[in-house]
């Protein structure tokens, strides 16, 4: 038995990152390229909780199947809580994640206040219209130049508290363990499992 879940999002990153914390057997997580026709959703909710809800409410009634969507992003104290939940578009159309590290770091150069924090909402959704959340949120602060390759966005930007590495430095395994969307991944992977374990039952 293996039950589909269908994953909302047209960022790759993330995709990669929920299949390395979120698999598990008997279910078979599924990008957008697996869903041919899938429409764009425009996220124009004024929360991270409302535009994930949005996203994988459209694709499980366009689908038809159980589907799941994360919204997420950077809230920067000194900055007010921005980029917040325009973080993927926070320096303009098309969203670039190069402009984005430099327009953060011209917006808090010179300030000694660098806290910051990743937030991540993921909700799930069923073909009829059931819904549910969780949040994960990982503290840090702003490094004041970007160091390391590894991860996408703010990442190398983006010192975890504790650390002296930004996500960028780490391995994807040391990200995934204490990341906003490994948190809240962690407390799906307990809230949903009976939800889940269902599905995988019934599914063919
Ligand atoms: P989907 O809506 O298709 O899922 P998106 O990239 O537009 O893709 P969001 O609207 O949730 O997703 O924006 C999230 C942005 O926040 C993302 O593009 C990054 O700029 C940033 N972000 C979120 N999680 C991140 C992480 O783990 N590391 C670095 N940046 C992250």
């Amino acid at each position: 038995m293996a039950a589909q879940l269908i994953i909302a999002t047209g960022n790759l990153h993330k995709l990669k990152e929920i299949r390395e914390i979120f698999s598990s057997p008997g279910l078979v997580l599924v990008g957008l390229d697996g869903v041919p026709g899938a429409p764009e959703v425009e996220e124009d909710r004024d929360t991270f909780e409302s535009n994930a809800i949005k996203k994988a409410a459209t694709l499980a009634a366009f689908s038809g199947a159980w589907t799941m969507a994360d919204d997420s992003g950077l809230e920067v104290d000194a900055l007010g809580g921005a980029p917040g939940i325009y973080s993927a578009r926070y320096a303009g159309e098309p969203a670039d994640y190069a402009a984005n590290n430099v327009k953060l770091l011209r917006e808090l150069s010179g300030d000694t206040t660098r806290s910051a924090r990743f937030r991540c909402v993921i909700a799930l959704c069923t073909p009829a219209g059931a819904v549910r959340t969780v949040e994960g949120c990982c503290e840090g602060r702003i490094a004041t130049a970007e160091r390391g390759i590894g991860g996408f966005g703010y990442d190398p930007l983006f010192i975890p508290e504790g650390h002296a590495t930004t996500f960028a430095e780490m391995t994807a395994e040391a990200k995934n363990a204490i990341s906003h969307r490994g948190r809240a991944l962690a407390t799906a992977a307990v809230e949903w499992r009976d939800r889940l374990h269902a599905l995988i039952e019934s599914s063919p």
